[in-house]
């Protein structure tokens, strides 16, 4: 039965922590996947999520179903985090996702009820899934201009393709933070890109996972009520793998943006056909322990303190990094380290360096140069900014 199954490459990114898993020099460094670590390279385990699961322990209760949407006032939490006041709530669906992918996955089924026929437009470069899970939901997915030539974000190129995506295709925007090359829009940005979407008619979908690490909650959510603000229809995927610490937990949530109530009631269907089919129900315990951190107004303080923490502390690093290269390769400009928002850089890195970055180093980066700045720290920074130098001098 299996005899002429083809063998496929592994995931690019959680491949390369494979190998740097396996590579047993001392002072290997992974700048692979994107996962926060603290000063101590470990993932956090964040005081609010500690507490709120505690609280948890001591009234456990059985471990029943969760409704196919989700928890209620998970739902309800996250709604009120991701759209404030932007828009009327009681049209907006929102439902529990497993994490951002889940989310992803739920809106992409829900693209294919509405508009079967769309193609999908995601950035150039973009997250390496986006295409994958698209397409494999039966959509053809093109690409618009992101990162310039120069390095730099090509604004010009994303809206000039804008303006000419045909009417009902769906456009795939980071809301913050881009995934993999660490730049964003501006708010003016963005205010040309809604306008321009709306004007034709494209299909806003807004990815949001790393929301609170560029330069806060609030801001943050920027581009997301600025389309929603407008009241037109748009998909949100959100995720609190990051901004929670909760990456095992599966914690994220779809919101579609309706035209009323109404609407809202029979799109909210369709998404429960689509994730019972799927997986039936979500699971509980994450979802749970977010919606007490969200709720409660101490936890959600300690949460904005523990967030605004990990954002200052991914932030030094890049100032060193580019600090640290600066003094080392003087002839090259590092300032868009510090510019970028997020956990990524887009380094400038060449895939021949990226290669000679982890074969002769062991830094391991992305073939795409893209390096993970969450994962540096004190003691590992001063190494990957000698090697680092000496791969862009070789
Ligand atoms: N979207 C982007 C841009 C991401 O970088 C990630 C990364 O994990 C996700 C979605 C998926 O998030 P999750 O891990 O919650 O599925
Ligand atoms: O881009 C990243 O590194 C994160 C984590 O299949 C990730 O988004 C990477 C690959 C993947 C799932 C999550």
């Amino acid at each position: 039965l299996f005899a002429q199954v083809e063998e496929l490459p592994r995931d690019p990114i959680l491949g390369l922590t494979e190998a740097y898993v396996a590579d047993k020099t001392p002072h290997r460094v992974n700048l692979g996947v994107g996962v926060y670590q603290d000063e101590n390279g470990k993932v956090p385990l964040l005081a609010c999520v500690k507490q709120a699961e505690e609280a948890m322990l001591a009234k456990a209760g059985p471990h029943t179903y969760v409704p196919i949407d989700g928890y209620a006032h998970y739902n309800a939490v996250v709604a009120q985090l991701v759209f404030a006041d932007s828009c009327d709530l009681a049209k907006v669906v929102t439902v529990q996702a497993l994490g951002g992918t889940g989310a992803l996955k739920l809106g992409a089924e829900m693209v294919k009820v509405v508009t079967p026929n769309a193609r999908v437009w995601i950035s150039d470069p973009s997250w390496e899934n986006h295409r994958a899970l698209f397409s494999a939901a039966g959509f053809t997915v093109e690409t618009y201009p992101y990162y310039g030539a120069d390095g730099e974000l090509d604004f010009a190129g994303l809206l000039a393709t804008l303006e000419i995506i045909p009417a009902g295709d769906v456009v795939l925007l980071h809301a913050c933070c881009h995934n993999p090359t660490g730049l964003d829009l501006s708010q003016d940005q963005w205010r040309q890109i809604a306008r321009v979407v709306r004007a034709r008619n494209l299909t806003p979908f807004l990815d949001t996972a790393y929301m609170g690490f560029a330069e806060g909650l609030e801001t943050d959510a920027f581009s997301v009520r600025l389309f929603a603000s407008d009241g037109g229809p748009m998909f949100v995927s959100f995720s609190f793998s990051k901004s929670l610490s909760l990456y095992g937990e599966r914690v994220g949530a779809l919101s579609v943006l309706t035209a009323s109530a109404q609407e809202r009631a029979r799109v909210l269907s369709q998404i429960k056909r689509i994730a019972r089919i799927t997986y039936s129900s979500p699971p509980s315990h994450g979802a749970a322990a977010a919606a007490a951190v969200l709720a409660d107004p101490a936890l959600r303080r300690q949460w904005d303190e523990e967030l605004g923490a990990m954002r200052v502390r991914i932030k030094k690093m890049r100032r060193l990094l580019a600090d640290k290269l600066a003094e080392r390769a003087p002839d090259r400009d590092f300032s868009y380290i510090v510019r970028q928002n997020g956990m990524f850089s887009y380094s400038r890195l060449t895939k021949p360096q990226a290669i000679l970055l982890r074969e002769k180093y062991a830094v391991y980066a992305l073939d795409s140069g893209r390096i993970c700045v969450a994962a540096l720290n004190e003691k590992n920074i001063d190494y990957v900014a000698e090697s680092i130098a000496k791969v862009m001098q070789e």
